[in-house]
């Protein structure tokens, strides 16, 4: 069987906080026709695509904070997109905020799912590693609040079967953590799907932030080629309600080389036609994990947290 197809990522750029979910979902849908003009069977929109990048503000009213948050999916506001990607034979990955009722209690996670070309949804990742705090940081023009405003995700990296391969997701900050990547790699991912947004003005560091766009590349090519998987990174991007977000989506192969880009901070779309086999070289080679791993020298990865601070902590 040859598995060569093309595969896309629609990056949005900025959504304000007055857009409606309908908004959203109008300029997905979209993209959607586009990408599946392409010829592609599967597309990858940004981490929390329905709304503006809420938890950069500081929302003390529990009602008007739910408001930001999805209770069902898909729901009238998203229906649209599962029926043209049915009548369009595409699959897709969507980032929003989930609040659901799991064993009695209410809950609230940065989700991202998984939905096939027959419109269902077939996978669904909570995103693991949140970034920034949760109390709010005086002085900060922008604040980082998903630790406030999410729990930890609940559903491990899962690994879905799908257009014949198999497909994990990551969210965002996930990218970072090479331990997310590997959990994927180690259950024959061979493809990561990925949205994000990503802010280049608030570390409160200048030289880290100018690094932003470098950093999120190095992140996606090193998890690629160091897990021998395709993947594809879309940004939610620009300046969105002050804050700036960095672009350069992009669809990465498993030798680590970017296959496809984007070039502007606005909704575009990139596509490219990948080989999943492509793969195969990488891990017979210098990542066969068989030959190669020596889990037993890695407990520490599972057991601790963080590094000690004394120098001799071996
Ligand atoms: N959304 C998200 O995870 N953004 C982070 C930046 C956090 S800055 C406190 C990222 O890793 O891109």
């Amino acid at each position: 069987m040859i598995r060569k197809y093309v595969v896309s990522s629609a990056q949005m750029g900025p959504i304000s906080r007055q857009d409606t979910r309908q908004d959203c979902v109008n300029r997905m849908l979209e993209m959607m026709k586009e990408a599946a003009a392409k010829g592609s069977r599967f597309i990858v929109f940004p981490e929390l695509a329905l709304t503006s990048f809420f938890p950069r503000w500081i929302i003390e009213d529990q009602a008007e904070l739910d408001t930001w948050f999805e209770t069902s999916m898909p729901n009238a506001d998203t229906m649209p997109l599962f029926e043209m990607a049915k009548a369009l034979n595409i699959g897709f990955n969507l980032g929003y905020a989930e609040k659901i009722v799991e064993g009695g209690e209410t809950r609230y996670f940065n989700t991202a799912i998984l939905v096939n070309q027959a419109g269902e949804i077939c996978g669904k990742y909570r995103k693991i590693h949140l970034p920034g705090h949760d109390e709010p940081q005086p002085g900060r023009r922008h604040q980082h609040l998903e630790k406030r405003y999410f729990e930890q995700g609940n559903l491990g990296f899962p690994v879905t079967p799908m257009l014949d391969t198999r497909i994990g997701m990551l969210i965002c900050n996930d990218r970072r953590w090479p331990e997310g990547w590997r959990v994927l790699a180690l259950q024959a991912a061979e493809l990561v799907c990925l949205g994000y947004n990503t802010p280049d003005d608030h570390s409160g560091f200048e030289e880290v932030d100018a690094l932003a766009d470098f950093h999120h590349l190095l992140s996606m090519q090193s998890g690629s080629y160091l897990n021998s998987v395709w993947s594809i990174a879309t940004a939610k991007c620009g300046l969105e309600e002050g804050s700036s977000l960095i672009g350069n989506s992009a669809i990465t192969a498993p030798s680590g080389q970017i296959v496809a880009q984007s070039e502007t901070l606005e909704d575009e779309v990139i596509n490219a036609e990948i080989d999943l086999d492509m793969a195969k070289q990488y891990r017979q080679t210098f990542f066969d994990f068989g030959r190669h791993r020596a889990p037993e020298n890695y407990q520490l990865i599972s057991k601790r947290r963080m590094a000690l601070p004394e120098p001799d902590d071996t």
